[in-house]
């Protein structure tokens, strides 16, 4: 009679040597802090040697991040876990038959959001290296955001056909899910609760096992695998919608003539017990790798899981998808602001320069993943304007030249757009730029509420916000 698993990992033992496939975002501060942990002996990470990302295999193995941006805390762990030996990188996946766990940490984006067609080649050649090299007692877990019904459907298949083995018989398996952001990689990892989640009861205990102690102030919430996915795919879903509820609220605001902060104060006042009301801020548009699809995964995991089961409105589009439309739209509506500010100051877009102010999706970092930038950039560039991109931290970009002096882009610029909350653009100077630009009337679109209108407005420039109707329609004043 074949051990139980829960026999089988008895015999195994706590777990001590882990490998991490997918040295990104996610997979390094993960693979390092496992390296931390002193009863856990040995981190591998896994990464292919190919010619665009071979390099981190080397600049780890020196406790290099090649990772951009700031990330505290970070450089300074992996020089102690690489320097005490605890963590090293490989592309040689044979190493897996040596583990206790392997997690994976890979990129899964959607070949087609429409279609609801994710491409999971990068996943899948993961989930393949590990299910050929692990051994019995092994313990997957896939950290990946994912469509619902992968780590109990696609996951656990290609697992058993390539191991030859049962998954919840010979090895466990389960899904907890990544909620980091970069910034703050190390910080989520420890403090934000875990979600748990085995296709089993003894692969959720064993997983519990795996992150217990990485975690300082976070918890462990276990659940089923599926429970796992939704909750992921849900927390960022509701975080897309809520922002899409502002952004509408604010295009509301600029054809009504008042100002949406005014609005969002007064609607974030309400407080009582255990109430708050949670309304986010409007902007230029919604990127990254996670809003922008995990929609997609919640919504293929209902047409999937849920076929033929779901009483939903005959006819009616998802509420989920329908935010993902009003959240692209946005960088549409500051393409919309730009040509009528420009009408104001008597110009069309065609053969105007436009200085575009930040490309990455958020603020104060390098990450330029999605950014709506480049679908505002692509759509004013068809109108025959020409742009020039400032942003302090993103230095490369395919197709796009990103500039780091700030006069270079402001250079006989007609216009002034601000895609990026990043810092530095608080304190610009309405008189200085305009100086700069040799404008009668410059035209300044503030799409993450950056600026004072009024210090512009008052130097002769024209003005238009995001939610601000009470000031896209000022009088332009003659300096
Ligand atoms: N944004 C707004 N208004 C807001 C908040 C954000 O327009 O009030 C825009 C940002 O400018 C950015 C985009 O939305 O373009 C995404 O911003 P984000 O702050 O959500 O950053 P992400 O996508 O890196 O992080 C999200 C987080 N999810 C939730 O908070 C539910 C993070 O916790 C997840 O770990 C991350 O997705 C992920 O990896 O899934």
């Amino acid at each position: 009679m074949k051990a139980s698993l829960a026999t089988l990992l008895k015999q195994k033992g706590p777990i001590k040597k882990i490998g991490v496939i997918g040295m990104g975002y996610v997979g390094i501060p993960s693979a390092a802090l496992f390296a931390a942990v002193p009863h856990y002996q040995q981190v591998y990470g896994f990464q292919r040697d190919s010619k665009t990302s071979g390099y981190k295999i080397r600049m780890l193995n020196r406790g290099e991040s090649p990772l951009k941006g700031e990330e505290p805390g970070l450089d300074d762990l992996l020089r102690r876990v690489v320097c005490e030996g605890k963590f090293s990188c490989t592309s040689d996946f044979s190493k897996i038959a040596e583990l206790d766990a392997v997690t994976l940490a890979i990129q899964t984006p959607f070949r087609d959001a429409k279609d609801l067609i994710p491409d999971f080649s990068a996943l899948i050649d993961g989930i393949r290296m590990a299910g050929k090299y692990i051994g019995k007692g092994a313990l997957v877990v896939l950290e990946s955001t994912i469509t619902p019904g992968t780590t109990a459907g696609m996951a656990k298949t290609l697992l058993e056909e390539e191991s030859g083995m049962i998954a919840g018989r010979d090895f466990a398996l389960a899904h907890a899910p990544e909620r980091v952001m970069v910034g703050r990689l190390i910080r989520n990892i420890r403090e934000h609760d875990r979600i748990v989640g085995g296709i089993d009861t003894v692969s959720t205990v064993r997983a519990q096992e795996l992150y217990t102690p990485v975690l300082t102030t976070g918890r462990i919430i276990p659940m089923s695998a599926t429970a796992a996915e939704v909750t992921k795919t849900a927390e960022n879903t509701f975080r897309d919608l809520q922002i899409a509820a502002v952004n509408e609220l604010a295009l509301y605001c600029e054809a009504m003539g008042i100002n949406v902060y005014d609005v969002r104060e007064g609607v974030a006042s309400l407080k009582e017990e255990n109430v708050t009301r949670a309304i986010l801020w409007p902007g230029a548009g919604v990127g990254g790798h996670c809003l922008t699809k995990d929609t997609y995964h919640l919504e293929r995991g209902v047409k999937i899981l849920g076929a033929g089961l779901l009483d939903y409105p005959q006819g009616k589009e998802s509420l989920f998808t329908l935010a993902r439309n009003i959240n692209d739209f946005m960088p549409v509506h500051m393409a919309n602001l730009t040509t009528s500010g420009l009408e104001r100051a008597g110009y069309k877009t065609k053969g105007r320069r436009i200085a575009l102010l930040g490309w990455a999706f958020i603020a104060n970092s390098d990450d330029a993943r999605n950014t709506p930038s480049e679908v505002y950039h692509n759509l004013i560039k068809e109108q025959g304007a020409e742009l020039s991109v400032h942003d302090p931290y993103v230095e490369h970009y395919p197709g796009i030249s990103i500039e780091k002096d700030l006069d270079v882009v402001l250079h006989d610029a007609g216009a002034v757009v601000i895609f990026t909350a990043h810092a530095e653009y608080r304190s610009l100077n309405a008189v200085k730029m305009r100086e700069l630009m040799g404008e009668k009337h410059p035209v300044i679109i503030d799409g993450r509420n950056m600026v004072d209108p009024d210090q512009f407005i008052e130097a002769g420039w024209v003005y238009k916000g995001i939610g601000r109707g009470d000031k896209n329609t000022h009088p332009i004043l003659s300096r």
